[in-house]
């Protein structure tokens, strides 16, 4: 073959192989093939030079359309394929996905606080079921069936007796069944009550117990207990407490305990009933077996969405089982 047909030959076979290019790792394979240092062109090229002058003039002007024809060749089909990459990209101008990070609930964040103070001062952190027998909700508690405080417990029954506990005190009848003195437990959990809801009650709630019981314990332990927790939880010095005595049927006495943070606005300015407590009663200690000639203890329950409450100046306690996540993800680290 002559070199002119060599070149008209080149051309059309590289146009044609450039008509079926897809991807651009392809493309630059054929460029290399055909316009590389050691490609095809540079070969014929190569002969051009080597030709007579006469030759050289009539093939002159063919090489030089070949040359340019792969070149443009190359480039519309380098263009087009940057044209379909730039259709099929990310938009760029589009906000970035950002991906949800859950936090930790904020009662979960204050119980883990209380924990903390509690284990420090030596009590172990102990649970109890939700579903509830009735002697430990209430007979062993000094809470017989006709007993009246069974009304103040609007409970929520469920079959053979048995019920959602409608506090945390379920659990000191049941250690005070099992174990004798010193008996230094706190428990966190949830409880339940056919209340109704309000900006301070919920039906599902948390409650901390706490309770100790030892020889000469007396209801200034219990103050000095609850006065260390609330202000450590808290973070504040300035945090008053308030005793009213109160009935409990399973204490003797009995206290409510109202806090109130002076100078703070809306209701934690005013007194906030927090918890319920004082001396556990001679007759729960003896119905678990336990001595009260020899032991005597204090137990305290104690509402944690109101303690929460009282730590982030949060209003309504609506905001913790609510459905709405722009309250809780405030509280996120
Ligand atoms: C009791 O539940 C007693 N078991 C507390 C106790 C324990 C007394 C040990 C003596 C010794 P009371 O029903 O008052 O008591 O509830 C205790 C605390 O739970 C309240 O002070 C309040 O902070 C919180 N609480 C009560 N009901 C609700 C409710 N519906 N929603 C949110 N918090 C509540």
């Amino acid at each position: 073959m002559d070199l002119a047909s060599e070149l008209e030959a080149l051309q059309a076979e590289a146009l044609a192989a450039l008509a079926d290019i897809s991807d651009a790792e392809a493309l630059e394979a054929l460029r290399i093939t055909y316009l590389g240092r050691s490609g095809r062109m540079k070969a014929l090229s190569k002969a051009f030079g080597e030709q007579p002058p006469e030759a050289k003039r009539q093939l002159g002007a063919l090489l030089g359309q070949v040359n340019e024809a792969l070149r443009s060749g190359f480039e519309q089909a380098q263009a087009q394929l940057r044209r379909a990459v730039d259709q099929s990209a990310i938009d760029i101008s589009l906000p970035r996905a950002v991906p949800r990070i859950g936090s930790i609930h904020p009662i979960s964040q204050v119980a883990a606080e209380v924990e903390r103070v509690f284990t420090g001062m030596g009590f172990d952190v102990v649970d109890g079921p939700h579903i509830e027998e009735d002697r430990f909700n209430f007979s062993l508690l000094n809470i017989p069936e006709d007993h009246p405080a069974r009304d103040a417990h609007d409970t929520f029954w469920l079959t053979h007796g048995r019920l959602l506990r409608t506090h945390t005190s379920a659990v000191q009848a049941r250690t005070y069944a099992q174990q004798q003195p010193p008996i230094r437990k706190v428990v966190l959990g949830k409880v339940f009550r056919y209340d109704e809801v309000d900006a301070t009650h919920d039906n599902t709630f948390t409650q901390v117990e706490g309770f100790l019981i030892d020889r000469d314990i007396h209801a200034g332990h219990l103050v000095a207990t609850l006065k260390t927790t609330i202000r450590a939880v808290l973070q504040r010095d300035d945090v008053e407490l308030r005793l009213r005595p109160s009935f409990f049927p399973f204490v003797e006495p009995g206290f409510e305990v109202d806090v109130r943070i002076p100078g703070a606005p809306g209701r934690f300015g005013r007194w906030v009933e927090l918890l319920g407590c004082c001396m556990v009663h001679p007759q729960v200690l003896r119905a678990g077996g336990i001595d009260p000639a020899i032991y005597s203890g204090f137990a305290f329950g104690l509402g944690l969405e109101r303690l929460t409450m009282l730590r982030h100046g949060i209003e309504d306690i609506r905001l913790f089982n609510g459905a709405d996540l722009r309250g809780l993800r405030q509280f996120s680290a």
